[in-house]
């Protein structure tokens, strides 16, 4: 089995190269934000206690995403690997993650790097073209703080363990695609 985490702050393209590695390398794409998109669509108890949360750009609680997570790996174990998107997010969620993996094996991580100029733009594009509703001025701010906060210092977490990798994510979708495609061959 092989397990990657394609890792970036918001609108550094993880969800759009997550679907070409796992179509290109037959994994399985496990993204938390879209499982938990469904999950306000659908309207279920879940749904309903995140709806708030993610509508701001704050994280959800670990317990509720580890669950999720954890179903999903139980479910789907038979499959070459997982290429996780979105998650982890925060140091008890990466501690979760391998503790879920460490019978089979830790993932890689595939860090994209792109400057906040860029990120906005993106991210205000997608919500001119697609009306999610956390692609907003006020709600991009603040999951760029919240990911500043809590989520970039698991760069460090993986760094000391040497499962970093990073890449430049500011060219094209192709580009980018190139350069991890490079790496994880
Ligand atoms: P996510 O769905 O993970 O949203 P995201 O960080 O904005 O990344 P996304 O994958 O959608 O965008 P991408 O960079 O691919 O999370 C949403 C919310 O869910 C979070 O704020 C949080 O509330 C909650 N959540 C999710 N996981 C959680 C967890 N583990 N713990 C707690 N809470 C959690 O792309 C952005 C845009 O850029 C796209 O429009 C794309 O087309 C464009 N783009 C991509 N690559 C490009 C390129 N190279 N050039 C130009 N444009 C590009």
């Amino acid at each position: 089995m092989r397990n990657f985490i394609i890792f970036g702050p918001p609108g550094a393209g993880k969800g759009t190269q997550a679907q070409k590695i796992a179509n290109e390398f037959n994994l399985h794409h496990l993204s938390t934000g879209a499982l938990l998109r469904e999950e306000v669509s659908r309207q279920t108890e879940i749904g309903q206690r995140v709806q708030k949360i993610m509508d701001q750009g704050g994280l959800v609680d670990d317990s509720i995403v580890d669950a999720i997570v954890k179903n999903k790996i139980t479910q789907d174990g038979q499959v070459a690997g997982f290429i996780f998107d979105g998650y982890p997010r925060t140091i008890n969620q990466a501690e979760n993650l391998d503790a879920l993996l460490a019978a089979k094996a830790l993932p890689l991580i595939l860090n994209l790097e792109v400057e906040e100029k860029e990120l906005i733009k993106r991210l205000k594009l997608r919500g001119q073209e697609s009306g999610r509703s956390d692609d907003n001025e006020e709600t991009i701010k603040n999951r760029l703080h919240v990911y500043s906060e809590q989520t970039r210092p698991l760069l460090d977490f993986y760094a000391r363990q040497k499962r970093l990798i990073s890449v430049n994510g500011q060219g094209t979708i192709e580009e980018v695609f190139q350069l991890l495609q490079d790496q994880i061959k």
